[in-house]
């Protein structure tokens, strides 16, 4: 598993709000998690939430673009291999420059064949949390290209999308630049990166980004990681936090649960380390 990159990489994703990583995974680890993650689907069934009682039939119009479901790692143990892994962690604390980040959740996104598009979003408008460094590691666990469901990126939105503006439509694909703030973006060209089985993508929570419909007969597998900046606070939504921490949290408080949104990687303290410690 990779655990560095380069500087010219976190200069990309400053600048686009998304960088695309090639050989995150070996193919042995790539096909090891593509097992664990279909797996964990068998066991999850239709609940969407690990810890929230919500079935995959409330949201039908999220089922026809990919079949999500989210914190795996809290209920099938092998993907903690991946949804823990330090060396992950480290790659998005360095392109976030935050020092400490904790797991918000890991995702199945597993477009059928036929699937619809997915419809422009940024993944921070559903977080718990307000942050502008908050990221996602989007891993292809087969290739991933236009014609079959591949992402797409808004490039630069991240510098521009902000917390106040409305952010939910889920009338088309392109149902978010009807909003008012985002009518500018139907003008832009979008980016789509392919990407091989083992490579991935990570991009800012504020980035714009959608994918395309699967016009294949098989599916197109990934496995997300969304992670966020330690010291990040409660900002009133649900997403996928449990009903009963949900009942002792209010607005502004610390969300440092570390059994929910353990911390997966910290940057060595240089004095420590100079200490010999
Ligand atoms: O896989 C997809 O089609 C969508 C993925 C996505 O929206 C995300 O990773 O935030």
């Amino acid at each position: 598993m990779r655990n560095s990159i380069n500087p010219e990489d976190i200069d990309f994703y400053n600048e686009y709000g998304f960088v695309r990583i090639r050989s995150l995974l070996s193919p042995e680890e790539t096909e090891r998690l593509r097992t664990y993650q279909n797996q964990a689907l068998a066991l999850r069934g239709n609940y969407r939430f690990a810890d929230r009682d919500i079935l995959a039939d409330e949201k039908p119009v999220f089922e026809r673009m990919f079949r999500q479901r989210l914190n795996l790692w809290r209920t099938y143990e092998p993907l903690r291999e991946f949804a823990l892994s330090p060396g992950i962690a480290k790659i998005a604390a360095e392109l976030s420059g935050v020092d400490a980040v904790r797991l918000w959740h890991d995702s199945a996104f597993v477009k059928q064949p036929w699937a619809n598009g997915t419809f422009w979003h940024f993944d921070a408008a559903y977080w718990s949390f307000n942050s502008r460094r908050g990221i996602t590691v989007w891993v292809a666990l087969t290739d991933s290209r236009p014609d079959n469901g591949g992402l797409y990126f808004m490039p630069g939105s991240h510098r521009e999308v902000d917390f106040d503006l409305p952010v939910f439509a889920q009338d088309h694909v392109a149902g978010l630049f009807d909003l008012p703030g985002y009518e500018h973006w139907r003008e832009r060209e979008a980016v789509s990166l392919p990407l091989k089985a083992g490579d991935c993508t990570f991009h800012n929570g504020l980035t714009l980004h959608g994918s395309g419909i699967n016009m294949t007969p098989y599916h197109r597998e990934g496995w997300t990681c969304a992670y966020m900046p330690d010291g990040s606070t409660f900002n009133g939504k649900p997403n996928v936090l449990p009903e009963d921490y949900l009942a002792t949290l209010g607005i502004g408080d610390p969300l440092n649960n570390d059994d929910l949104n353990p911390v997966v990687y910290r940057k060595p303290d240089r004095g420590s380390r100079d200490r010999g410690f």
